[in-house]
């Protein structure tokens, strides 16, 4: 139902995002939009290259008086870095170009590089690493951002916050309420919601500072006020659960993704990690008294919170590089490094938000269709009385 595509390299012109399949009538708000992509950019860990960008939506499609119109909304974002780059980078090409060209040679262990140059028999790694970089989130996150005001027109909200940074992990579950704070902070630090954990996690990327390493971590996204029936059991592509992961592997450096409590369940015993079925007589409505499932069951939502958690592998440029072969002389040298962050955790978790906005609003519109808000609102109203009167 939802179609999003995202293009643009790291440090080309712009990134831009094309989201189709929202009906006309939502309410966006560019405030809304830049705030998320402030949100991305924060976090302790990050390298030089934020405190160059400085990321604003420009909307040049699909949104007329503050309301999409029903037509693919294209976003544009800025790269700051550009003009460093429009040399480098020229979409055309003339003579003398390779002087300015600036190829990587010696391709990262776990980065896109040696996989990409392989693939697209590039001598070098630039044009790889350009596209596989995570600037590429940015996008990601302006459509979500639409996902989101999407969502929140029937009071769906989709927050996170950071679990674990390296071997640092907060040892209890966060409120909703800590998550809501959280997400209206104005510094951000590791987004975790414990201030002395957060203090020990920020110990820990100072000492991937200190050593030349990076830090990976895990996060959680929540989201509330989902209704029962999202998703399907009745293909193995329609689960909601599957295609939550995939949505969230997509990630870069994204490597595991848990659902509810997956990984304790697993060597756990079923009477413990189902969560037993209670009715309401009064509210006629079906409720648990613990979440183990994260709300999905046999790949639908259940009506419970969404809970999903995603495990993040440290990023791979190291300042102080690993091994590798340089591609031209195919002898042992250090691996590339220019710049990099050393811990992406807060940020991933903002964009993992923004991957799980857009597979609940297109399993959304998946079950109540409409081309206008009105009339998704309807169909969704008239499924909440059925609901009601089951
Ligand atoms: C990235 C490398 C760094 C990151 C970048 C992702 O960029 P640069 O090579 O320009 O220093 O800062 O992330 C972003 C620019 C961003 O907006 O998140 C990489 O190789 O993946």
């Amino acid at each position: 139902m939802l179609r999003f595509q995202t293009a643009g390299e790291s440090h080309g012109e712009y990134l831009i995002a094309i989201l189709s399949g929202l009906p006309a009538g939502v309410p966006i708000s560019l405030e809304a939009i830049d705030r998320e992509l402030w949100r991305r950019q924060q976090g302790y860990g990050r390298g030089g290259r934020m405190k160059i960008e400085q990321d604003r939506a420009e909307i040049v499609a699909g949104v007329r008086h503050s309301k999409t119109i029903g037509s693919p909304v294209a976003i544009l974002i800025r790269n700051r870095e550009w003009p460093q780059w429009s040399e480098a980078l020229a979409i055309e090409d003339r003579p003398g170009a390779e002087q300015s060209q600036r190829p990587v040679t010696r391709p990262r262990p776990g980065h896109a590089d040696l996989a990409g140059v392989l693939k697209y028999n590039f001598p070098e790694a630039r044009y790889v690493l350009e596209r596989a970089s995570a600037r590429e989130t940015a996008a990601r996150v302006a459509a979500g951002a639409l996902a989101k005001a999407f969502l929140g027109a029937f009071g769906i909200q989709v927050l996170s916050h950071v679990v674990a940074v390296g071997g640092v992990r907060l040892a209890r579950q966060a409120s909703w309420e800590e998550l809501v704070a959280l997400s209206r902070r104005s510094e951000i630090l590791l987004g975790c919601v414990d201030a002395a954990v957060e203090q020990r996690m920020k110990e820990v990327v100072d000492e991937a500072y200190r050593t030349g390493d990076t830090v990976g971590g895990v996060f959680e996204v929540v989201a509330r006020g989902v209704p029962p029936g999202l998703g399907s059991c009745a293909a193995w592509d329609q689960r909601l659960d599957g295609r939550l992961a995939q949505a969230l592997v997509s990630i870069q450096a994204v490597k595991g993704v848990e659902i509810g409590d997956a990984l304790e369940a697993a060597s756990s015993f079923g009477s413990r990690v189902q969560d037993a079925i209670h009715y309401d007589h009064q509210q006629r409505r079906f409720f648990r008294r613990s979440n183990h499932a994260g709300g999905l069951e046999g790949g639908m939502t259940n009506g419970e919170d969404v809970v999903v958690r995603a495990f993040l592998k440290p990023i791979s440029t190291l300042r102080r590089p690993l091994e590798s072969v340089d591609l031209t002389t195919r002898e042992p040298a250090s691996a590339a490094y220019e710049r990099s962050d050393v811990c992406v955790a807060p940020a991933a978790a903002v964009v993992a938000e923004a991957m799980v906005a857009l597979i609940l609003a297109d399993a959304f519109l998946e079950k109540f269709g409409g081309d206008s808000l009105h009339e998704t609102r309807r169909n969704y109203e008239g499924y909440l009385e059925q609901l009601s009167r089951y």
